[in-house]
């Protein structure tokens, strides 16, 4: 790492003890900013890198609400709202066990990036609580998200931060989520959270978005080499919203898709998933992937284990942080891995994109091939603002237009800053000069 920034992780690792996801989203980026400092000594002068990785604002506050026990439960709520310079605060809310601090930190962080390549007007944000909905009724759900929200709401607003979804909050939790804005506000304010249900301010492809944005890029980068989806054995990771839309449009395309999991273990299909019944199973039943296999003829379900030993020419990690790391990568390489592209956000750990990088893999990094998700959100908003709502086949062309400008600035600052390929450095790169650029337009604050 270039020396000037040394000094400055050294604090940001220093003032943030604990927050080992945060440490690890911030060194990845730092590693990146070395050249773009040679050519901008004015970034450092102004301290941007300091101030980007201070939160604007953060807030924790206490989640108290009833199980169908009549017991009190008590989670913790977190909202991150990490930088404003390109728009209001945007990202998705995380409802998972695992929730803490530096998750939501590295998550908001990983935002700020990811949003600036999308080119729309959204800075970056995020938040979430520990509640875990598993095993949870849809009443106790409701009552989790009432209860969050009567916190949330004063912190949020079109103009101001912009929730969304994330693991364990989809199209249910943002309906509760939003009855309770907009109960305790008294406004039908429909901007204030995206992924909402079509017929009251949703967006069409906003469900699919995420995972059809993850395979459009890593089409592209197919593409470099001359080749694409069509053939290809791909293995994807989850079975969640990313995962099953990743799924779809890799198959759309012709690909073969022979492995999916959750954290329980996961399936093999030679024949290729059949989305339909995958979707029955986790979207409709909220079932395990294992009733899959039950229902599947020919199916094999793996219970723990590992979805990167299935081999692949193309893999998809749509699940979560660090799920992938390096004697995986070491794995899917010697099976003659040609492309990855990350649709979960830090999937790979630092040891694994580097197998990849020096075998010359294609490695697409979550805050450019996941930005189809956020993008399609910064969409709903603008229907939302219009007060208008566009067809599939429009707001599908949008998202295709944006991933395809992703992927060709990363591709193209990647050449500028003589590392040709290297998707990782195209994004760093490319997302933080356009915030550092608007930081310092609007002075020290
Ligand atoms: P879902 O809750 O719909 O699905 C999550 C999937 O990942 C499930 O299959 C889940 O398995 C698995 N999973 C979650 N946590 C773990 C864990 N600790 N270990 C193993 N498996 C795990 O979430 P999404 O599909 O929305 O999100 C998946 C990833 O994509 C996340 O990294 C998220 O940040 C990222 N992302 C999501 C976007 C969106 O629009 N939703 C946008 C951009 C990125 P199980 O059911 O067993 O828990
Ligand atoms: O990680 C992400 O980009 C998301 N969870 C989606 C955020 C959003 O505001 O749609």
């Amino acid at each position: 790492m270039d020396a000037r920034l040394e000094s400055i992780k050294d604090t940001v690792l220093a003032r943030n003890p604990g927050e080992a996801e945060f440490h690890q989203a911030v060194v990845e980026v730092f590693e990146s900013l070395g050249p773009v400092h040679d050519r901008h000594p004015e970034f450092l002068e102004a301290a941007i890198l300091e101030r980007l990785c201070e939160p604007e604002r953060q807030i924790i506050f206490r989640v108290p609400w009833t199980d169908d026990s009549g017991r009190v439960q008590i989670n913790r709520g977190f909202r991150v709202e990490f930088n404003s310079a390109l728009g209001p605060y945007k990202g998705g809310l995380r409802f998972h066990p695992s929730v803490y601090l530096g998750i939501v930190k590295f998550l908001g962080f990983e935002q700020i990036f990811k949003n600036a390549l999308t080119g729309m007007p959204i800075g970056g944000g995020k938040g979430g609580s520990d509640f875990d909905p598993r095993g949870r009724s849809d009443a106790e759900v409701m009552r989790f998200c009432q209860s969050f929200m009567t916190e949330l709401y004063r912190h949020i607003g079109e103009y101001t931060d912009v929730p969304a979804g994330d693991i364990g909050v989809g199209g249910r939790e943002i309906g509760y989520l939003f009855g309770q804005y907009k109960r305790i506000t008294n406004r039908y304010e429909s901007g204030v959270l995206t992924g909402k249900g079509i017929s009251w301010g949703g967006s069409l492809v906003r469900p699919e978005a995420t995972g059809f944005g993850t395979v459009i890029f890593t089409q592209e980068m197919l593409k470099t080499r001359g080749t694409s989806f069509d053939g290809q054995r791909v293995v994807v990771s989850g079975s969640g919203n990313v995962a099953v839309n990743a799924i779809a449009k890799a198959q759309a395309l012709g690909a073969t898709v022979v492995a999916c999991s959750d954290s329980s273990g996961y399936v093999v299909d030679e024949a290729g998933i059949d989305v339909e019944l995958l979707r029955t199973v986790k979207e409709v039943e909220r079932g395990r992937l294992k009733e899959y296999a039950e229902r599947r003829a020919g199916v094999s379900y793996v219970d723990g284990g590992s979805v990167w030993d299935v081999d692949a020419t193309v893999a998809l990690p749509c699940a979560t942080q660090n799920e992938l790391d390096g004697d995986a990568a070491a794995r899917l390489l010697r099976n003659g891995l040609l492309a990855v592209g990350e649709g979960a956000n830090m999937p790979s750990t630092r040891d694994a994109v580097a197998v990849f990088q020096e075998a010359g893999v294609l490695f697409g990094p979550g805050k450019a091939a996941n930005a189809g998700g956020v993008a399609t959100s910064a969409l709903e908003m603008q229907q939302n603002a219009s007060r208008d709502s566009w067809s599939f086949e429009h707001t599908e062309e949008r998202l295709t237009e944006i991933m395809v400008g992703i992927h060709d600035r990363c591709a193209a600052t990647a050449d500028e800053y003589g590392e040709p390929g290297n998707y990782v450095l195209g994004a760093n790169i490319g997302g933080f000069v356009k915030v550092a650029d608007a930081m310092l337009a609007q002075g020290l604050i």
